[in-house]
């Protein structure tokens, strides 16, 4: 039996497989898809295809101006559909605000993430909303957030004036994405070593009908 993997084509085969097989695991085992920011709707100074988000505008700045907060038709909060008090105990003391939104579904384990910079020159914030829960954009780069349950989120990313209305504060995002849940591992193995035992099969055929030309 051990004889036949001492031909130097079984081998090289064998080989083979086994290295498109290690590549079937890594290769597509997470699917990456794009997010164009510019399907999410918005409210407040948003510009060049929702990936430019400002707080308190500035007079020669271009419309549309920032949208004050504090709850009410018009305000952040209701655009967002998220309580005032919500948003206040988050992010403390804001006053005027912009930010796009968008309702998906994902499926649990999705990662959800985009790249951004945050220029500011005094308190303003800027955040990110995943269903409900507000938090404050810092750290890392870029932000990514993992879904912990499937369903239907409204995902929302947004700039905060915070205790002013003046300094125009700028959220710049790019490269946004979703990351879907990795492939099930444990069928890939299998799948490899059916052809694997495919492979062996198809030798040991081979090897016999050889046996007797
Ligand atoms: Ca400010």
């Amino acid at each position: 039996m051990l004889t036949q993997f001492k031909n130097p084509l079984i081998t090289i085969g064998i080989t083979l497989v086994s290295g498109l097989t290690s590549v079937a695991i890594s290769a597509p085992a997470y699917s990456i898809t794009l997010v164009d920011l510019n399907t999410f709707t918005s409210i407040g100074n948003v510009t060049s295809s929702n990936t430019v988000i400002k707080s308190g505008s500035l007079s020669n700045d271009p419309p549309p101006v920032t949208v004050v907060i504090g709850g009410g038709d018009g305000s952040l909060e209701k655009f967002l559909d998220i309580s005032p008090t919500v948003f206040e105990t988050a992010i403390p003391n804001t006053t005027y605000g912009s930010a796009i939104k968008k309702t998906q579904s994902f499926n649990a384990g999705d990662k959800f993430s985009f790249n951004w910079i945050f220029d500011t020159s005094d308190e303003d914030q800027a955040f990110v909303s995943i269903g409900n829960n507000i938090a404050v954009l810092s750290g890392s780069n870029p932000y990514s957030y993992t879904f912990p349950t499937s369903g239907s989120y409204q995902v929302a990313v947004g700039v905060l004036d915070v205790r002013d209305s003046t300094g125009v504060s700028t959220l710049t995002l790019s490269n946004a994405q979703i990351q879907a849940v990795p492939w099930e591992t444990d069928t890939l193995p299998v799948l490899g070593s059916t052809v694997l035992f495919g492979i062996g099969v198809w030798a040991k055929r081979k090897y016999a009908r050889n046996s007797q030309s």
